[in-house]
């Protein structure tokens, strides 16, 4: 081979690869009953941005999801040439490109909610689900501690049917994952306290043609199969 084409057959290469990750849909690695990869697709669906879900067991990591993902948790968002995975960011990412039901038009409150929610409470809330896990922490204090965070929720939502009003915004989509996670440790003692707006605001989420889809249940994947497009139109 001339040393030219052999040059350009070395700029080539690396140029064909980027235009064919390109061409590829993005790979969400993802786990059904996660809160955190469930938000994820509630961004994605929204945005109604398609990818090829990947369904892992978090007791059985593929190597191809371990290569792709830094932090090896779900979800994780492989564009091919980088990664995003932080739940959060993949619903600002997906909602960035399309927005159709203006869920980033939120009063900056919401993000304070969302901080408010990945920190003390969703640590009051494995402490209180797994607390076995924690034997340093008291479960009554831990439940407490959350209880805050829901009643705080339940003022904030008042008469309305969502966080800021009538129509659902970032903050209740990037949240409802983690209060129905923490209802179903005890449904019957959740269903007992004095929280009607977080009660009527779960079962709405719940109940939605949306939540069905994002829950739709898929095999695990398998390194020499395809994953499925999501969401499904
Ligand atoms: N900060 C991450 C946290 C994600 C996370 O912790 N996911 C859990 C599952 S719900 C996980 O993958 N844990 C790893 C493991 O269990 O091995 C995010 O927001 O995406």
């Amino acid at each position: 081979m001339q040393k030219s084409h052999a040059v350009l057959l070395f700029a080539l290469v690396p140029a064909a690869r980027y235009l064919w990750a390109m061409s590829q849909p993005p790979v969400l690695w993802s786990f059904r009953r996660c809160p955190y990869a469930m938000r994820a697709r509630l961004g994605l669906a929204s945005a109604g941005l398609s990818v090829e879900l990947r369904e892992i067991l978090l007791r059985d990591k593929p190597a191809a999801f371990r290569a792709a993902s830094p932090s090896a948790t779900v979800p994780c968002l492989d564009l091919g040439t980088r990664q995003i995975d932080e739940s959060l960011d993949i619903m600002l990412y997906a909602l960035a490109q399309h927005d159709p039901e203006a869920l980033l038009d939120m009063p900056a409150e919401g993000h304070a909610l969302i901080a408010e929610c990945d920190g003390p409470f969703k640590q009051a809330l494995d402490r209180t689900k797994y607390a076995t896990r924690y034997p340093e922490s008291n479960m009554e204090t831990e439940r407490t501690r959350a209880s805050a965070f829901i009643a705080k929720l339940d003022a904030q939502i008042g008469a309305e049917s969502w966080l800021f009003g009538p129509q659902p915004k970032l903050a209740d989509l990037a949240i409802l994952p983690f209060v129905r996670q923490f209802a179903h440790i005890d449904q019957a003692w959740f269903a007992a306290q004095p929280w009607p707006a977080v009660q009527s605001w779960l079962s709405a989420f719940k109940a939605a043609p949306r939540f069905a889809a994002i829950m739709q249940k898929y095999p695990p994947w398998q390194p020499s199969g395809a994953g499925h497009p999501f969401p499904e139109s």
